[in-house]
C-alpha cells in the first residue's frame, strides 16, 4: 500500500515535470518537480566587483629571496621602446599595479615594466634580449590564475599576451581553430558558434582568461567530463623558448606520431619552459539541444548515487556534472544576491548537483533526462529539482541563470574578505572528506566559511576557507594540514589550477622525487638562466 502511494507520488511529480518541459519548449527556464515550488525561478544579477583589498608584497608575506637577476635600466627600456614603441610598454607604477596583483589578491609583485608584443617574432626578440641580459620575465595572459603564477614575485618584466589576439583560421570541415595565445576564451567561443562549433573547455573566467593562459595551466573547467582535457584537445602549438628560439609544433592534424610529442612540455608548465604564442585546437560540434538540471540532495552518499545514476542513464549526452554544498550555495544567495530556486520554507539542501546534457536531438535528450529524474526520485536520492531546456540551436550561455549558481561561487566567496583556495582531486568516495576534516580541524572563530564545490565528475573539489582579511596564523592552521590530508587520501594537491607560486613546497606530496628531478633537468635544458617565471612550479633546490 505504502509502495503504491510512493509510486503515485512519483508519477504525479513526473507528470508535472513533463508538463513544464513542454511549456519551456517555447524557450526558457522553469521551476520543476516539487509541487511546493510556487515562485518563479528568475535569478538576480549583480555587477559588483570582487574584494578590493591590496595584499602585502609577496616577498614580505611569504619571505622569498630575490634571485640573481639584473634590474631594468634606462638602456634596457630603450631597447624595448625601439622594439615595440612607447605605447606598448607600461612603466607607470600605478598602471603596473593591476599586472602585479593576482585575481585572488593573495600575491603582489613590484614590476615596473610591462611589455605587450603583438607577434611571435617580437616575443622572440624580447626573450632573446632578456636571456642575454639576465632579466627575469613573468608571462601573463588574462591574470585569472588562482595560484599566484601569473604575477611577478619581485620586479620581473611582465610579458602580457593581451595584444596577441588574432584568430588565424577556423576550419569547419576538420573542426579546428588556429589562433594567437592572447585570444579571450569567450571571444573564441562566440566566434566558433557562428560556424556551429564550440571550444572544448569552458570556465567561469571565460570572459577574461586567454587561451594561452588556459593551455599553460592545462585548465580543466566545467565540461572536462565530456570533452576531456587540453592535453587531448590541443592539436599543436607554437612557443618561444627562453633563449628566443621559436618552436613550431603548430600542427592541425588529429593524428601525428612523428617523434616526441613536444606540445605537452608547454601544456600545464605555467610559463616556466616557454611562452606559448599560437595554438591549434580541435573543436566539438555545438550541440543543438542542451538541458540543465539543478537538483537538491540530502547527503553526500545520495549525491554519489545520483552521479552514478546520471552516468548510467544520461551516458553520451551528459556534458557536465557539478556539485555545490550548502555553504557554497549560500555564497551565491548571501554574497551575490542570486536566488536559489530550490528553497522551500527558507530551507535548502545539504548538497546540490548541476547536471547538463548536450546532444543533437531535443526529444531524445529530454526522454533520457526524464528517465534519469524518474529513477532518482523513485529511489529518493534526489529530493527536489529545477530544469531549463530549449529545443533547437541553443546557445549554451542562455542557461546563465542556473549556471550562475555554480560559475559565480569563486567570485562570490571573495566577498567574504580573504579566501584560502584549494583545488584538489581525490578518489570519488573521499571527495567531500577534506571539507569535514577542515571543519573538524579549524576551530578559529575568525573563520567565516568552509565550503566545498566542484567537478564531481572529475573527482575535483574546490575547498574554500574564508576569513575577513588575511591572517598569517590562520594560514598556518590550514596549511600544510590540508595538503598532507589530501596526500594521505592519495589525492593531488592540484587538480587543475596548477602549482604556480603558492604550492611549490607541496609538489612532493603529489609527485615522486624521480619526477621532480626530471622536471628540474627539463628546466635546466630549456631555460638554463632560469629567466622564465622564476619562483614558480619548481621547488627551490
Ligand atoms: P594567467 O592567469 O594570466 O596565467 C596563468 C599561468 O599561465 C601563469 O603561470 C602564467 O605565467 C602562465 N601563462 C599565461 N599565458 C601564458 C602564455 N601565453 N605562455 C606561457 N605561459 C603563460 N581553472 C580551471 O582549470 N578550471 C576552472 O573551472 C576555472 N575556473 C575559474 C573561474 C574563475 C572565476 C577564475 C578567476 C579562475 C578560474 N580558473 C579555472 C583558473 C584558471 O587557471 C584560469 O582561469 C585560466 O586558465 C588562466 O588563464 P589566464 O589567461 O588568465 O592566465
Ligand atoms: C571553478 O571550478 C574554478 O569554478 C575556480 O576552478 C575554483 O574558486 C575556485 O577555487
Ligand atoms: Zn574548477
Amino acid at each position: 500500500m505504502a509502495q503504491d502511494k510512493k509510486k503515485e507520488k512519483v508519477r504525479r511529480m513526473m507528470l508535472s515535470v513533463l508538463r513544464q518541459l513542454r511549456n519551456v519548449r517555447k524557450g526558457g527556464y522553469a521551476a520543476m518537480r516539487h509541487p511546493k515550488i510556487k515562485e518563479s525561478a528568475t535569478v538576480f544579477f549583480t555587477t559588483e566587483s570582487v574584494a578590493t583589498l591590496k595584499p602585502e608584497p609577496t616577498a614580505v608575506r611569504y619571505k622569498v629571496t630575490r634571485g640573481p637577476y639584473a634590474t631594468v635600466t634606462d638602456s634596457h627600456l630603450r631597447f624595448f621602446e625601439d622594439l615595440l614603441g612607447k605605447d606598448r610598454l607600461i612603466t607607470d607604477p600605478d598602471e603596473c599595479e593591476s599586472y602585479n596583483v593576482d585575481w585572488v589578491k593573495m600575491v603582489r609583485g613590484c614590476s615596473r615594466l610591462v611589455v605587450k608584443p603583438k607577434t611571435t617574432e617580437e616575443v622572440s626578440e624580447i626573450l632573446r634580449y632578456c636571456n642575454v641580459n639576465r632579466l627575469a620575465v613573468c608571462p601573463q595572459g588574462g591574470n585569472t590564475g588562482l595560484v599566484g603564477g601569473s604575477v611577478p614575485v619581485f620586479d620581473e618584466i611582465v610579458l602580457s599576451t593581451s595584444l596577441m589576439n588574432n584568430i588565424i583560421e577556423v576550419d569547419n570541415i576538420s573542426s579546428t581553430l588556429v589562433c594567437q595565445a592572447g585570444c579571450i576564451l569567450e571571444t573564441l567561443e562566440n566566434h566558433l558558434a557562428q560556424s556551429g562549433m564550440m571550444m572544448p573547455l569552458d570556465l567561469g573566467a571565460k570572459g577574461s582568461c586567454q587561451i594561452g593562459g588556459c593551455v599553460s595551466t592545462n585548465a580543466g573547467g566545467l565540461r572536462l567530463l565530456r570533452y576531456g582535457n587540453l592535453h587531448g584537445n590541443l592539436l599543436g602549438l607554437e612557443a618561444v623558448k627562453a633563449n628566443g628560439e621559436i618552436v613550431n609544433c603548430l600542427n592541425t592534424l588529429k593524428k601525428d606520431n612523428t617523434g616526441y610529442h613536444l606540445k605537452h612540455l608547454f601544456i600545464g608548465s605555467e610559463g616556466t619552459l616557454g611562452i606559448v604564442t599560437k595554438i591549434a585546437i580541435q573543436c566539438p560540434t555545438l550541440p543543438k539541444a542542451v538541458s540543465v538540471a539543478l537538483l537538491g540532495v540530502d547527503s553526500f552518499e545520495d549525491l554519489l548515487k545520483t552521479y552514478q545514476l546520471a552516468q548510467a542513464e544520461l551516458a553520451e549526452v551528459l556534458s557536465s556534472c557539478e556539485m555545490i554544498d550548502r555553504a557554497s550555495m549560500s555564497v551565491c544567495t548571501d554574497n551575490l544576491g542570486l536566488k536559489n530556486p530550490l528553497v522551500i520554507n527558507n530551507d535548502g539542501y545539504e548538497f546540490y548537483m548541476l547536471i547538463e546534457t548536450a546532444g543533437s536531438e531535443t526529444r531524445h535528450d529530454e526522454e533520457k533526462l526524464n528517465q534519469f529524474l524518474e529513477k532518482a526520485m523513485e529511489r529518493e536520492i534526489v529530493k527536489n529539482g529545477t530544469i531549463a531546456t530549449e529545443p533547437t540551436k541553443i546557445k549554451i550561455s542562455s542557461f546563465q541563470n542556473i549556471w550562475q549558481l555554480r560559475e559565480r561561487i569563486t567570485e562570490g566567496v571573495m566577498r567574504d574578505g580573504y579566501v584560502f583556495k584549494y583545488d584538489i582531486s581525490v578518489p570519488l568516495p573521499n571527495f567531500y572528506k577534506t571539507v569535514h576534516a577542515l571543519r573538524e580541524h579549524l576551530k578559529d572563530p575568525r573563520i567565516k566559511r568552509i565550503a566545498g564545490y566542484g567537478h564531481i565528475g572529475d573527482g575535483n573539489i574546490h575547498v574554500q576557507v574564508s576569513i575577513p582579511e588575511y591572517i598569517d596564523e590562520i594560514a598556518h592552521q590550514v596549511e600544510p594540514f590540508i595538503f598532507e590530508y589530501v596526500s594521505k587520501l592519495k589525492g593531488s594537491v592540484s587538480a587543475e589550477h596548477g602549482i604556480g607560486f603558492k604550492k611549490t613546497q607541496f609538489l612532493h606530496l603529489s609527485k615522486d622525487e624521480s619526477a621532480i628531478k626530471l622536471m628540474h633537468e627539463l628546466k635546466q635544458l630549456m631555460d638554463p638562466n632560469r629567466i622564465l617565471n622564476p619562483y614558480k612550479v619548481l621547488p627551490s633546490l
